[in-house]
């Protein structure tokens, strides 16, 4: 915001220059005019900040997305001061793959973070990407992060503020709601302190939410969602400003993708207990922001990194892995609040978006020393004043653990969504996390004694899939009745395809030419024949 006015003003003095020629009282008008706006400026008015709230696992279930079984008035709240998207998509279904695509804007086979950050694989991003806190940083934005950050190297991921699971656990930064709030209201706190003379500097606050991920592999003591965490019960501990909401396996409503069981229902019901600590998390944020005095100059946006983790969801590209909840509230975009957009949009938005709020340009570099970077998303502002046009995603898989290896691409537009399956001849591999789960252990179970699964798939047809899957989501929701070989679809396919190579071409995909040719990228990128029959 002030590097426009700052332009604004240089652009004023280039024609004050022009016109002092043309008589000295057009020139006095204009430094008048000059002083003005640098009174204005300094007076602080018009600083602009932005909140990125970020759930972990997070999908529809909340009233917001008219799932009325669970209760989450301050998402309802949040969406009653913006925009609701229901076409939201991650472009990859994976922690660390997504929260890198967040704040770079550049899918994960461009920026470099293949799979997931921690343990001893820590796979990141490349040294020479430019991302949005490092762009708002040097735009001299103050940026802070609270929660989960699983990306790296911290080079290309610098904050002037972190609490994270870096150096805190991520229980008590990304789950104790408490512990959030006070730390929000630290960030704040200082944001004030920074102010001299009345100007408050901007700041991008990233609150990384744990919630509402799985716990059954990492601290089962607590619950498969970690759902008793902080409930005041023998051993959980106190988490002194979450009101557990409590569900019964006969209350919640069971997604399409989830195998209707009592185990899977049970496993729901815990997962919408934590997602009410999710939603009160929120509420606690946004009453920070507003006691602080931001909430007419900050961009608020909520969404998640991938789809739930059950069968079909997260580590899949799927629907039910990469659709999304998004709100978008904006204090300068009143007109369409309370709305909801039926505008195809992408978390490869999420940086364009924030570069055009804070009035930052993306700089031109390259990362492979070839053609330069450039963001494929687009910023959502506009959205926020009229429904646009926008009818088109993509999808980039590479890994979730190192182990699981299933490169998959894909194209969203309009009703057709295109799947490529790179390496479709081997089984698709399941995360560990999902494999302990209540209702996956529930699926192996009934598939071994061949009692009925209840589920919309067989393990069979969910492990093997065929290279390339075309689905008409308007006909089939649940994306079962594959088109690709179709003769009728054979046009849309086609056109998919190209669209699709076209896009990995543009953002630099190493895995363009798989899995029937070797990408030779020396003087002419082009894709050599591998005759292997695929
Ligand atoms: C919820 O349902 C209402 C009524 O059918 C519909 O108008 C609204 O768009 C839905 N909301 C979302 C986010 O899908
Ligand atoms: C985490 O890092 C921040 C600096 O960003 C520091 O102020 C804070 O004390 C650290 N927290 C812990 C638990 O070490
Ligand atoms: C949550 O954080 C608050 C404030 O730091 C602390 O008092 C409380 O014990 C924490 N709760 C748990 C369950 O760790
Ligand atoms: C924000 O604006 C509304 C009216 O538009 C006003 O009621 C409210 O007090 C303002 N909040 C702050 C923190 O200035
Ligand atoms: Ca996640």
């Amino acid at each position: 915001m002030r590097g426009k006015r700052v332009d604004a003003e240089r652009k004023r003095e280039t024609r004050g220059e022009d016109r002092e020629k043309a008589g000295m009282k057009a020139c006095v008008t204009l430094v008048t005019l000059l002083v003005t706006l640098l009174v204005l400026c300094a007076g602080g008015e018009g600083a602009r900040h932005a909140l990125l709230i970020i759930a972990d696992d997070a999908g529809f279930e909340t009233e917001v997305y008219n799932n009325t079984a669970v209760r989450t008035p301050h998402l309802r709240a949040l969406a009653r001061r913006g925009v609701v998207f229901r076409n939201a998509f991650t472009s990859v279904s994976s922690c660390s793959p997504s929260r890198s695509t967040i704040l770079t804007g550049l899918p994960q086979h461009q920026n470099g973070m293949y799979g997931l950050h921690q343990g001893v694989h820590h796979f990141n991003s490349f040294d020479g990407v430019q991302s949005l806190p490092l762009l708002l940083q040097h735009a001299n934005v103050r940026t802070g992060i609270i929660g989960k950050k699983h990306v790296g190297p911290s080079a290309v991921y610098p904050f002037d503020f972190a609490y994270t699971e870096e150096n805190g656990s991520v229980l008590q930064v990304g789950r104790n709601i408490t512990r959030i709030k006070l730390l929000v209201r630290k960030f704040l706190q200082e944001q004030r302190e920074e102010s001299s003379g009345g100007e408050t500097p901007p700041f991008f606050l990233y609150v990384a939410f744990h919630d509402p991920h799985r716990c059954g592999h990492s601290q089962p003591q607590y619950g498969p969602f970690c759902e008793k965490f902080g409930n005041g019960e023998s051993g959980m501990g106190r988490i002194p400003d979450w009101h557990p909401e409590r569900y019964t396996p006969e209350q919640v409503k069971v997604p399409y993708f989830v195998p209707d069981t009592p185990a899977a229902r049970a496993d729901l019901a815990a997962l919408y207990t934590t997602v009410s600590r999710l939603d009160q998390g929120i509420g606690l944020v946004l009453q920070e922001l507003r006691d602080a005095g931001f909430e007419n100059d900050t961009l608020v946006m909520y969404s998640s990194d991938n789809g739930i983790p059950f069968p079909n969801g997260r580590t899949n590209l799927y629907d039910a892995g990469v659709a999304e909840p998004m709100i978008i509230s904006s204090p300068e975009h009143r007109e369409r609040w309370g709305q909801t957009s039926d505008a195809y949009v992408s978390l490869l938005d999420v940086t364009p978006t924030l570069l055009d709020w804070f009035s930052v340009p993306y700089p031109p570099y390259s990362l492979s020393g070839g053609s330069p970077v450039h963001l494929t998303g687009r910023s959502l502002l506009p959205a926020l004043s009229s429904e646009p046009m926008w009818d088109t995603t993509y999808g980039s898989q590479s890994l979730h653990e190192a182990t699981m290896y299933y490169p998959m691409r894909s194209v969203r537009r309009g009703r057709f969504v295109l799947l490529h399956n790179l390496n479709y001849r081997s089984p698709f591999p399941i995360d560990q996390d999902l494999y302990v789960s209540p209702t996956f252990q529930d699926l192996l179970q009934r598939t071994r004694a061949g009692t009925p699964t209840r589920w919309f798939k067989t393990l069979r047809q969910y492990y093997y899939r065929e290279r390339w899957e075309l689905f008409d989501t308007h006909l089939d929701p649940a994306e079962q009745n594959n088109l690709a070989s179709d003769p009728q679809h054979e046009a849309i396919l086609e056109l998919l395809k190209d669209q699709l190579v076209k896009w990995q071409w543009e953002t630099e995909d190493p895995w363009v030419c798989a899995p029937d040719a070797v990408l030779e990228d020396k003087m002419e990128p082009k894709c050599r024949p591998l005759y292997n029959e695929l």
